[in-house]
């Protein structure tokens, strides 16, 4: 366990029992992701690869045995909130605590008994910056109280109970990629999932042995899955799948992308989602092609093609996106593209390590000749999925 997770857990802990007055039953942790390609293929049954970060939600917790639920968070200076369990209901609430309390009633809407539970949660993973914060929030709660009630649930399921609660309680329509990311990633690895029955395969990913690195750009510009842009995505690509009598647009063979374009006629919108989400596919393929055999610097050009699809076809970045991806690459990136749900968060920058200190230098430049909030870049190592701390 890293010295950053055991840390966090005894600051918790510590919290927990001021807040609530007694010792927590145990601590939990969950990573935010992020997402090495595949972007918008997971509601459209394909693939993705996305790894955990250092960066982790923890969460201390106690059962309560009286069907109430308290929730407080180390970012919230006000006393826990309450809530009774009876009277969870989607959509009631917009706040953070959608997202905890949509976890407990997924899980009593799937038949699981909880009689309540004294949570108290601490994250280092940045919300908004498309790095699944809100993933790390629904996973750490879901695996201590799968602990805690003796659910025996696997990390996918927990992963599925999460997305219901995102997708019907707090109302946002988004995929599986980020629950299962952040409940089934294991340190050092990527993981390639085939989102249409969650298959998965972790994929040996160690850049530094290799004198690389993986950047994480946050250029700062918040993003929100709920407020709409993300759900007509989904809703196009939907109707791309109905219009070629397909269940799911991974259904839609890369060799036939052609011809299913043409039978999409003069359908411009569609055919742009379409035609993302086929070669989305196919890159991931070729990425996990490319690692398995031994070819890291070679999957450079596939992010970067990546992120033209996501500009051109999708439509979902941003200037400032753009300028990470085009001042990285003009500064000798191997490959570069946005990550995660698009129309702000962050970029990924694949580079040899010693351009890291000038590449990064000419990202915050960029960005202040620009005008732009200045952004935030870290090194991204691929790190353990959900856990028990203690
Ligand atoms: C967001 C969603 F939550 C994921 O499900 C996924 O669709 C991603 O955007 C885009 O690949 O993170």
């Amino acid at each position: 366990m890293s010295e950053a997770v055991a840390r966090a857990a005894d600051e918790v802990a510590d919290r927990f029992r001021e807040l609530y007055g007694s010792a927590p039953e145990g601590v939990w942790a969950a990573p935010g992701r992020v997402n090495l390609i595949g972007e918008h293929t997971d509601y459209n049954d394909g693939f993705v690869m996305p790894f955990a970060l250092p960066h982790t939600t923890v969460a201390a917790v106690a059962r309560r045995e009286d069907g109430r639920l308290r929730l407080h968070s180390a970012d919230i200076d006000a006393a826990p909130v309450e809530l009774t369990l009876d009277e969870l209901a989607p959509e009631s609430d917009k706040g953070w605590t959608a997202y905890p309390a949509g976890v407990v009633w997924a899980l009593r809407e799937a038949g699981h008994e909880i009689d309540g539970a004294d949570i108290h949660l601490a994250s280092t993973v940045p919300s908004g910056a498309g790095l699944s914060s809100s993933a790390a929030l629904e996973v750490v709660v879901a695996l201590a109280l799968n602990d805690l009630y003796a659910l025996g649930l696997r990390g996918w399921q927990l992963a599925r109970l999460c997305q219901r609660a995102e997708n019907v309680y707090v109302g946002a329509p988004t995929g599986i990629m980020d629950q299962t990311a952040s409940a089934c990633c294991e340190d050092g690895h990527a993981l390639f999932l085939d989102t249409r029955d969650l298959s998965q395969k972790q994929i040996p990913f160690d850049l530094a042995a290799e004198g690389m690195r993986l950047l994480v750009v946050d250029t700062q510009v918040k993003h929100a899955h709920s407020d709409g842009e993300y759900g007509k995505r989904r809703a196009g690509c939907e109707k791309g799948a109905a219009l070629l009598g397909v269940d799911a647009l991974r259904d839609v063979a890369y060799e036939e992308l052609d011809a299913a374009l043409d039978r999409l006629g003069d359908e411009e919108e569609v055919r742009r989602l379409v035609r993302h989400v086929v070669t989305e596919d196919q890159r991931v393929e070729r990425v996990v092609s490319l690692l398995e055999s031994g070819d890291t610097r070679g999957i450079g050009p596939v992010l970067t093609e990546g992120h033209a699809s996501l500009r051109d076809d999708f439509r979902i970045s941003c200037p400032e996106l753009d300028m990470v991806v085009d001042t990285a690459l003009a500064t000798g990136a191997l490959g570069a593209r946005m990550t995660g749900g698009g129309f702000g968060g962050s970029a990924i920058v694949l580079v040899e390590e010693a351009t890291v200190a000038p590449l990064t230098a000419a990202v915050e430049a960029a960005f202040a000749q620009a005008g732009f909030t200045a952004p935030r870049t870290f090194t991204a190592v691929p790190s353990p999925g959900a856990h028990r701390v203690r």
